[in-house]
């Protein structure tokens, strides 16, 4: 999709005129060209371990410092990352209406850092560790979490604050999700693959009427049922769709 492409937008961004509700679902695909890699794809899987082994509580009982030296190259280059042309576009998107609530699979803080407000991050975030003991919280600045203070003092051990495998979404973030799109006129779902539940049912399970846009380069489970599929880059489509909307 490029700038000449702009009669592929006309139906979206008629649906963005009439809608009183906009609900976009993210995933780490927005943040792909921050340099940040994707889950699935390449430079996903980390030194031979798939996500399912380093995000699930049995990973990080199996090998605590294992999951830690992960999530410590990861919170690294977050921070050295920074929000793109398409997180952004979504921020933009925000201030120019009045029901926006943008549901992030992320962990990297670029949506937040990008200047986006009503964001409900729905597998947590990188910004704190909490204890599996007492549930105390510690900043964690770019360093991450030193090895040697996993073991906190109460027992317990301190763990990254994000939504593992097996484990429940935090409840008032999943009960905003699945509020934003029951209401929502209009759904974009970007940059995921929608294979992890419970995120991808917000997208096109709770509201039959809506208008659903997908912007992704690759075919999803969702594609088939989407109203408008946009097969390109997050920060090459979402700016698009903001400038002729706005
Ligand atoms: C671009 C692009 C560009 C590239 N522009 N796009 C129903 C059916 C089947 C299974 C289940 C089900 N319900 C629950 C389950 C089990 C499980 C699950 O979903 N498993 C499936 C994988 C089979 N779900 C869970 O376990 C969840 N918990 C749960 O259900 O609990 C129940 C419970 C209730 C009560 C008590 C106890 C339990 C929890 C799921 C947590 C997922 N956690 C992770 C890790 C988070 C922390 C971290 O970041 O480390 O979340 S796993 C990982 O996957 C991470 C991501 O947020 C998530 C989604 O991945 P994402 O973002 O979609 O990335 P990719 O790589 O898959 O896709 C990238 C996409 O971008 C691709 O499509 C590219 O094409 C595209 N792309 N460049 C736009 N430039």
């Amino acid at each position: 999709m490029g700038a000449s492409d702009g009669k592929i937008l006309e139906p979206l961004i008629a649906a963005l005129r009439r809608a009183s509700s906009v609900f976009a679902l993210t995933g780490s695909g927005i943040s792909a060209e921050s340099g940040v890699p994707t889950f699935r794809g390449a430079g996903g899987p980390w030194r031979t371990h798939r996500a399912e082994q380093l995000a699930s509580p049995e990973g990080f009982t199996r090998d605590p410092r294992l999951v830690w030296t992960w999530y410590n190259e990861r919170l690294a280059a977050h921070r050295r990352a920074q929000p793109n042309a398409g997180h952004h576009a979504l921020a933009r998107l925000e201030r120019s209406l009045r029901d926006f609530t943008l549901v992030t699979q992320n962990v990297d803080s670029l949506h937040v850092r990008a200047g986006s407000r009503n964001v409900v991050e729905l597998h947590g975030h990188l910004r704190e560790a909490r204890c599996t003991g007492c549930d105390a919280r510690r900043g964690l600045d770019e360093e991450g979490l030193p090895l040697d203070e996993i073991e906190h003092a109460c027992g317990g051990r301190f763990r990254p604050n994000v939504v593992w495998f097996g484990e429940a979404l935090p409840e008032e973030s999943w009960r905003s999700a699945e509020a934003a799109a029951r209401r929502a006129d209009v759904v974009l779902v970007v940059g995921t693959s929608a294979v992890v539940y419970p995120a991808a049912s917000s997208a096109t399970n709770y509201n039959r009427r809506a208008f659903v846009a997908e912007i992704n380069p690759e075919a999803t489970p969702i594609s088939e049922r989407v109203s408008c599929v946009l097969r390109a880059p997050a920060a090459q489509a979402l700016p698009q769709i903001v400038d002729a909307f706005a």
